[in-house]
């Protein structure tokens, strides 16, 4: 007998809080392309995962990925000592740098999306990828965002849970949805 793979609509849940303490199985980091931490929601998850996540990214830097990770894809590692299982760790378009592709910013939380599905994962926490240092209007981000979950058709994710660190972000991504 063949099996059908069905795929559904994930719920959305737009939270404010810590994405480090989700209770999730993917929790999402708006990284760089070096993967080799940084600040802001990257040093938070690095802080928190833990020197294990830094030795996976560093063997990733290492074999597959020598140059980098490129903006707009997405790569998955585990999470150290973080509740979560992984952390798929994603690099947006930086404004600062002359990336204003809307699409580079889609594609950030769809890749992520699709490898957090590959992996069965059942859950997965976003942060605002690129509203921070990366210097996006967060109102933008929050269209972007909600426009590729609410499209999203998965065979394991049932959650998608945008976690924002505070009020303005929270308040767009409201607006948004
Ligand atoms: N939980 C949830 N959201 C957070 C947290 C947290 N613990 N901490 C910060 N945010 P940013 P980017 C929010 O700058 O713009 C790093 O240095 C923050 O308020 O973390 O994609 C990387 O290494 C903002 O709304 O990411 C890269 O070099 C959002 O997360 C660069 O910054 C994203 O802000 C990436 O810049």
């Amino acid at each position: 007998m063949n099996t059908v793979t069905v795929h559904e609509a994930p719920s959305v849940e737009i939270v404010r809080g810590d994405i480090t303490t989700e209770q999730v199985d993917a929790v999402v980091n708006a990284a760089n392309s070096g993967l080799l931490g940084g600040g802001g929601v990257d040093g938070a998850i690095h802080a928190a995962a833990g020197p294990q996540l830094r030795e996976e990214c560093r063997k990733l830097r290492a074999t597959r990925l020598t140059g980098g990770l490129p903006t707009g894809e997405a790569v998955i590692t585990g999470a150290g000592r973080m509740p979560a299982r992984y952390v798929i760790h994603t690099v947006g378009p930086n404004r600062h740098a002359g990336q204003t592709d809307p699409a580079l910013l889609s594609s950030c939380f769809a890749e992520s999306l699709r490898i957090a599905d590959e992996a069965e994962c059942r859950s997965v926490a976003f942060p605002a990828i690129s509203a921070g240092v990366y210097g996006w209007d967060v109102e933008e981000v929050a269209c972007i965002a909600l426009e590729v979950a609410r499209s999203a058709r998965c065979a394991h994710v049932r959650l998608i849970r945008f976690v924002l660190y505070d009020d303005r972000a929270l308040a767009a991504f409201e607006r948004a949805a």
